[in-house]
């Protein structure tokens, strides 16, 4: 497949000024058509062959101000229609496609999902509708009529505001007309239409402008869009007062379907969401559930500016949108909830997903400059780090800098197609810095690594910092060049309190942020009264690996001291790791594992310390994650001994601190009515991991008191909870409670995703057959996505031991997954696939299988482009 790329980049030789659309809804044969008002663009030689993008389409007809084309003036074929000499003046041209909805397995265009009509056009999908210059730079106003039998479809939506509609005299149909006068992308184009409930409210801008709000659900679950409607008033009160940006449309719809490739979609006026990040309630939702529902509604809203008003000149420009908008949507719940515990939970997810995709094949720059199937770069680093990015352009910037970048972007650019020099141009035209090394964030890939010595001097009552800072090499990129990497920073005195300092000598400091800009800094810190214990990166702020040469007692102290939370829960993460990493290294030699027990009497004080945030305790006692261990470890990883080891940490910390743990198992249920504000959470989240960590001591006192907390519970996230640590223990009684829990939520879809999940997550030999065996199971289905990545991607991503079995039969059930999956549905088959991307950092043998079944993967006859990239670029 010939890639794509940025150095190609040219604007269309035609414009679209209007799109006028006709639907005729219908499952097997639903008629479009489109009546698109072409221009062609300054500099086009007059005769220049216009050349649109289709995807499975038919043609039915193809008109030019109204005349029928002749059948050799254009080319027509499923995936491209050619007007081979358009007119020289601005014309409209007619297209009548025919497609399929019902057939539409891809869920790629307009499909069907539950018996409603719904459609997906991000990244390429609006040419499975029309043919169409179906690119992000094509910015038209569009109006929409639909037609449907009022049987079928009362409920008719597409963009904009509704000008139009009513029933069609004499038969048994009717339609709506929606109008849309914001010029978009055609990738911002929706259309639903079926029947559903709906929930209303009411938003008045900051402008006085009465917006009404609709969030469209299925038939029974309109309760379960409370909290989502909750959220997103806050997002649009939260946007106005943050960053000065108003909602610009009289109406904003939010549909709720079961069917989705992805988590939602921003179209615009209507997003379209998976059902997961809409319905909540007490006794079906966790409560990473809820916080997960606040994130994705505020996320999508928040697309309205960065995304709909400016939105990116070309798909190597997503991350403008989407490491933006990530930013925008966890400062959002950073403000609603604890901002310490909102930045761990991000870096969290950032170390697990993005520093592994960028340490290995699939690793790419946060633009990159080719792709071969743009789906597959709605990725960890697109979003993820394309958010640090950006969080880090406001630690250098200050937060007047940052707004000012903010508002000469808005101002500039609102309705363009825009790149990421313009939005970093707007930076340093607003603050007067040169952003230019900056920009090597953009396009370099590879987690710089970035380790420091530090050295302090008594006599000269001076610390000496020594920062070096490297990056490996990444897919395309041999050599890499320095970045400016900010480095928050802090000095923790003996009292544990921050010091106060001189001068600081070697780098350019503002506030307490150094900002690295060279390989090697050598700096010196003057007028400091004692041996400091230096806390760097704090708040995490930039997206490298850390090294300090800190020995254990200096992490105990800053784990028990530091000013900076983060910087406290990052201590026990590191000591943590270096146990984990040796721990498995003495298992594979046949030692035993050595647990310095200072790190388990810290973990005891962390957990006891009632002065301390409940979600800080519980995120501090999660020590990392198998992923996590094995990325630090690097190459010839065994699974089995890296679980053992994290066992037996685990262990250790629960009999070390049981009295601890029962305390607050027992102290800190909550009475009254359930609420999912982030206090109680926090409360239930510590109570949870004091529980799991309980049954790991062992015995029937540990087994019966989680029994006991699944049966008390009154809310999903403690039954949940009780569940996930029986099962994820290989308990005696974990049978029977999952036997329980299909019974109590039977038939629903969302609820027995969990199931599966735990299901699939299970660390034991039988897990393979039994998520094999699942896949048969009434409740399975391979058409819908959230079932399939419940059980099957839930397998392949979190479960490293059974993924990866010595014996390859992990990664062979994966692959004949990927394979039977890529008939149906590429883009979820491709997800899949990429589990294997760490594959070369296992040892001998599982590497070996891994290698073996991604070949028969690659070599497959009749492969997706997004499947055979993958298998590509993971074999390269
Ligand atoms: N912008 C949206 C991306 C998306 C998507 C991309 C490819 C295929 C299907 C998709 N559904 C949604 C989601 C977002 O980041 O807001
Ligand atoms: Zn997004």
């Amino acid at each position: 497949i010939e890639p794509v790329r940025l150095a190609d980049y040219r604007p269309t030789h035609y414009a679209i000024r209007t799109v006028a659309l006709d639907f005729r809804l219908d499952p097997e044969a639903t008629e479009v058509t489109a009546d698109l008002r072409l221009e062609r663009r300054d500099g086009t030689a007059p005769g220049t062959p216009l050349v649109l993008d289709g995807d499975e389409l038919e043609l039915v007809a193809v008109e030019i101000d109204g005349a029928r084309l002749k059948p050799d003036a254009y080319e027509a074929g499923p995936s491209q229609l050619t007007l081979l000499d358009p007119p020289a003046g601005a014309f409209t041209l007619r297209i009548v496609t025919r497609i399929a909805p019902a057939l539409n397995t891809k869920l790629m265009g307009l499909y069907r999902t539950s018996g409603n009509y719904c459609t997906q056009c991000e990244a390429e999908g609006f040419r499975r509708i029309t043919y169409f210059l179906d690119r992000p730079d094509v910015l038209a106003v569009y109006r929409t009529r639909i037609e449907a039998r009022k049987a079928e479809a009362p409920y008719l939506l597409a963009n904009g505001n509704r000008i139009e509609g009513g029933d069609i005299p004499g038969t048994d149909r009717h339609y709506a007309v929606w109008h849309d006068p914001h010029p978009k992308p055609s990738y911002l184009f929706a259309l639903v239409g079926g029947d559903f409930d709906v929930l209303r409210d009411r938003f008045v801008t900051m402008s006085g402008r009465d917006v009404a709000l609709e969030i469209y659900v299925e038939h029974g679950k309109v309760e379960r869009a409370a909290y989502a409607m909750d959220s997103l008033k806050r997002s649009m009160k939260w946007d106005e007062e943050v960053f000065g940006l108003e909602y610009d449309l009289d109406i904003f719809m939010i549909v709720a379907v079961s069917d989705f490739n992805m988590g939602a979609m921003e179209n615009k006026g209507l997003n379209v969401f998976n059902d997961k990040y809409v319905l909540a309630a007490r006794e079906t939702a966790t409560d990473a559930d809820y916080s997960h529902i606040e994130g994705v509604i505020a996320h999508e809203y928040f697309h309205n500016w960065t995304g709909n008003r400016i939105t990116c000149r070309n798909w190597f420009q997503l991350c403008l949108k989407e490491g933006l908008t990530v930013f925008r949507d966890q400062e959002f719940s950073s403000d609603q909830r604890s901002r310490a515990v909102k930045r761990i939970m991000d870096v969290k997810l950032l170390k697990s997903h993005q520093f592994p995709e960028d340490a290995g094949p699939l690793a790419h720059p946060v633009r990159p400059e080719t792709y071969r199937e743009i789906n597959n770069f709605y990725t960890a680093t697109v979003y993820e780090k394309g958010a640090e990015v950006v969080r880090m352009l406001k630690t250098m910037l200050g937060p007047d800098g940052f707004r000012a970048g903010m508002d000469l972007y808005f101002k500039r650019h609102d309705g363009d197609a825009a790149t990421i020099e313009d939005f970093l141009a707007a930076f340093a035209d607003a603050t007067g810095r040169d952003l230019t090394q900056f920009m090597l964030w953009y396009r370099q890939a590879g987690t710089p690594e970035l380790a420091v010595s530090t050295d302090y001097d008594p006599g000269a009552k001076t610390l000496r910092l020594t920062f070096e800072q490297t990056c490996p090499p990444s897919p395309g990129q041999a050599a890499k060049e320095p970045m400016a990497i900010p480095v928050r920073f802090g000095l923790v005195g003996p009292n544990g309190e921050d010091m106060d300092y001189g001068s600081i000598e070697g780098v350019a400091v503002a506030g307490d942020v150094m900002l690295l800009t060279a390989p090697r800094h050598e700096v010196v810190v003057s007028g400091v009264g004692a041996r400091p214990v230096p806390s760097l990166l704090r708040g995490f702020s930039a997206p490298v690996k850390l090294s300090v040469n800190l020995d254990t007692d200096d992490q105990l102290f800053l784990l028990a001291h530091d000013a900076d939370p983060f910087n406290r829960w990052q201590a026990a993460q590191t000591l943590a790791t270096r146990t984990l990493v040796e721990g498995s290294k003495a298992l594979g030699d046949g030692r035993a594992m050595s647990i310095d027990t200072r790190l388990i009497d810290a973990y005891r004080q962390i957990a006891a310390d009632d002065r301390l945030d409940h979600a800080f305790r519980a995120l501090v006692l999660g020590v990392p994650g198998e992923a996590d261990i094995a990325r630090e470890i690097g190459s010839e990883v065994d699974p089995d001994r890296v679980y053992a080891a994290r066992e037996t940490l685990r262990r250790a910390i629960a009999t070390g601190a049981e009295d601890v743990l029962a305390g607050l198992h027992d102290g800190l249920a909550l009475s009254g009515a359930y609420a999912p504000d982030a206090a109680s959470a926090g409360r239930r989240s510590l109570r949870n991991m004091a529980l799991e960590l309980l049954l790991l001591v062992g015995g029937p006192d540990a087994e019966a008191r989680v029994v006991a907390h699944y049966e008390a519970a009154d809310n999903m996230t403690d039954r949940y909870a009780a569940l996930s640590a029986l099962v994820l223990n290989g308990s005696t009684a974990a049978g029977a409670m999952l036997a329980d829990f299909y019974r109590r939520f039977e038939g629903d879809s969302l609820v027995i995703d969990k199931w599966f999940v735990v299901q699939a997550m299970a660390p034991v030999a039988a897990t393979l057959d039994r998520v094999r065996a699942l896949t048969g199971h009434p409740a399975f289905s391979f058409t819908n996505p959230n079932r399939f990545r419940a059980l099957v991607t839930t397998f392949a991503t979190g479960n490293q031991t059974q993924f990866a079995r010595a014996d390859g039969a992990g990664f062979g059930f994966v692959a004949d997954m990927v394979l039977d999956m890529d008939k149906r549905n590429p883009q979820v088959a491709a997800r899949l696939l990429s589990a294997f991307r760490s594959w070369r950092a296992l040892e001998g043998r599982r590497r070996a299988q891994a290698e073996v079944e991604l070949k028969r993967v690659a070599a497959a006859p009749g492969l997706s482009r997004d499947v055979a990239d993958i298998a590509a670029r993971c074999l390269q």
